[in-house]
Parts: structure tokens; C-alpha cells; sequence
């Protein structure tokens, strides 16, 4: 552990750096794009304004932090890795160090089951999520028997900010032809491989029904990933935007909007998979076209610009 921390409840430092990302008030921007790999969060500082300091911080954690401006508006862009527990550790440490309204893109990769190509892009307009049920695995129960349980779990459907959905939409028709770009449900899995579908012969995973489960129980599915789901619920269970944490007036409405786009790099049905060059090209046009739409987006209340702030 790098730093002294005070509170077991929720970890801060004495000068009020959270436990995972370190990242302390004035740090991180009230919008946020946030992606898994650290690569894909640098490419962003190319973008980001000459005439402003970049803010740039690897916890040792794993999470990367850059902050700075675009267009002259505050933005920070998060590596966060992968997963759902990361996604949860990054919005609830973001979310207690920003004052005001939040603004988060996740800008990912995903699988589709759907007919988007290799190359495309989704939009999910919401995310459910799959996750494995230890229980059925307990006794060597096998995929028709059956005690009441399944060997996964499917969540209801959460769903992102329709406004920030279509802003992502407009910025990527600048670069993409509508054919290119999709929307739908998005099945946040626990598991890269077993709730995925992939089969594995070192596991007992049970899931070679998987995409037909997927399929009947939401028809709409396009794409697999493993974020969009938390990004999407914790948004819809945000409590008011706070100015000062001790200032929170009253739990009506969400303090974050949220809305994800993802590249998508394997098509699970035909078995493709992009190329590097391909995503080069894609994430570069994908990656501008989602600063446009944050930067666009409206927020009700921002981090008051004072000395603490990094911009
Ligand atoms: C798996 O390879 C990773 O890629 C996808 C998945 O959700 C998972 O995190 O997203 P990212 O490209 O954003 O990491």
C-alpha cells in the first residue's frame, strides 16, 4: 500500500486520495471517457489541449488517469482494465472525488452474436448481465439436469442516457456509414470465456447453450463485453449530484449519465476477428467521434474551477 488510509468504510488518504484509483479532488473531470486498455487512454493526450497541463496518473492498482482540456472543457480519460469489479471500483472512486453531474463514455471492444461486422460499432442502448451461478456447479449437476438452478445467471436490462446515445451516434456518422453503426442489448459477462460461450476443455462450464439462452431470454442482444453492465446500473442507481458531499439535498434523480460504444473486434458466430491494423484505423475515428459527443454533452451542475483542479 502506497499511502496511509484513514477510513475503512471508504479509504481515503488525509489529503483525500481514494484507495484504488489515488486520484484526489480537482483530479478527474466531470466527463469522463472510460476504456480497458491503457494504450487505447493515451492515444486521447494527442487530442487534448496544447495550452493546458495534461494530468497523467497510473495507480498501482492499474488504473490510468489522464485529465486535461478539449475544446477548452475539462475531460479525463480512465483506463480501468476489465471487468465488472473494476468498473465498479473507477465510478464509485470517480464519483466521490468530482463534485457536480457526471458524463461517462465507456469507449470499449466487444464480440457480437449479432449482424454487426468485424470493424463496426454498437451503441448499446441497454446492458444485462451474465454471470456464472456457482451454486449449480457445487454438486456435478450437468447442463439437462436439473435442481432448480441454471449455470447462469441473466440480470434484467439496464439502459443508458438516450441523449448521450444519440450524440455518439451523430459524431460517428461523421466517419462511419449508418450501415456500420448498431444499437441493441449488450450481455456484460462475468467471464471472458465460460459465460461468454467459449469452451474450454480444462473447465466444467456448461455453457454450450449459452448463445441460444442469450438469444431467447433477449432477442435484441448484438454484443459481449464485460463493463457496460455495471457502468449502466450504477448510473441508474446514482443518487442526486452532490456540490459538496455534505451538501446532498435529496436522492431524486441520477448524479451520472452514462452511455458506452463499443468497436467490435470478434464476430462469435462466424468466427472473425479484426485485424491490428483495423484497429488502428477504428480506434482512432472512434475514439475522436466519442470526445465530440462528451464534450457536447449538457451537464446540469460541473466541479467549480478552483486552485485543487488540475485543468
Ligand atoms: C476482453 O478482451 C476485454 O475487451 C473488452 C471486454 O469488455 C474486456 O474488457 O473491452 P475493452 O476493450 O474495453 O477492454
Amino acid at each position: 500500500m502506497k499511502f496511509q488510509i484513514l477510513n475503512t468504510n471508504f479509504p481515503k488518504t488525509e489529503e483525500g486520495r481514494v484507495y484504488h484509483m489515488e486520484v484526489k479532488r480537482g483530479e478527474v473531470a466531470n466527463r469522463i471517457i472510460t476504456v480497458g486498455d491503457t494504450n487505447r487512454a493515451k492515444m486521447f493526450i494527442q487530442w487534448l489541449d496544447k495550452d493546458t497541463p495534461v494530468f497523467y496518473l497510473e495507480s498501482q492498482r492499474g488504473f490510468t488517469t489522464v485529465t486535461g482540456k478539449y475544446h477548452g472543457v475539462p475531460i479525463s480519460i480512465v483506463g480501468i482494465g476489465m471487468g465488472l469489479s473494476m468498473m465498479d471500483f473507477f465510478i464509485r472512486e470517480v464519483r466521490s472525488t468530482v463534485d457536480g453531474q457526471l458524463a461517462i463514455i465507456r469507449f470499449g471492444s466487444c464480440g457480437t452474436i449479432g449482424a454487426p461486422k468485424v470493424g463496426n460499432m454498437i451503441i448499446p442502448s441497454g446492458a444485462f448481465a451474465i454471470t456464472r451461478n456457482y451454486n449449480y456447479f457445487s454438486n456435478g449437476e450437468d447442463e439437462t439436469s436439473s435442481n432448480g438452478e441454471k449455470p447462469y445467471n441473466f440480470t434484467k436490462a439496464f439502459y443508458a442516457d438516450p441523449m448521450l446515445c444519440k450524440q455518439i451516434e451523430k459524431q460517428l456518422l461523421n466517419s462511419f456509414d449508418e450501415k456500420e453503426i448498431f444499437t441493441g442489448l449488450n450481455a456484460t459477462c462475468d467471464s471472458f470465456y465460460s459465460s461468454q460461450g467459449r469452451q474450454d476443455e480444462n473447465f466444467r462450464d456448461c455453457n454450450s447453450d449459452i448463445f441460444k439462452t442469450i438469444t431467447a431470454t433477449y432477442p435484441n442482444t448484438v454484443s459481449l463485453e464485460m463493463e457496460s453492465f455495471m457502468l449502466y446500473h450504477l448510473a441508474s442507481s446514482s443518487t442526486s449530484a452532490p456540490l459538496k458531499h455534505s451538501n446532498r439535498v435529496s436522492d431524486k434523480g441520477n448524479s451520472i449519465k452514462a452511455a458506452a460504444t463499443m468497436m467490435v473486434f470478434v464476430d462469435r458466430f462466424k468466427n472473425e476477428i479484426i485485424s491490428p491494423e483495423k484497429v488502428q484505423e477504428v480506434e482512432v475515428i472512434a475514439g475522436k467521434a466519442v470526445l465530440d459527443a462528451l464534450v457536447e454533452t449538457e451537464l446540469s451542475e460541473v466541479h467549480p474551477e478552483s486552485e485543487e483542479c488540475v485543468w
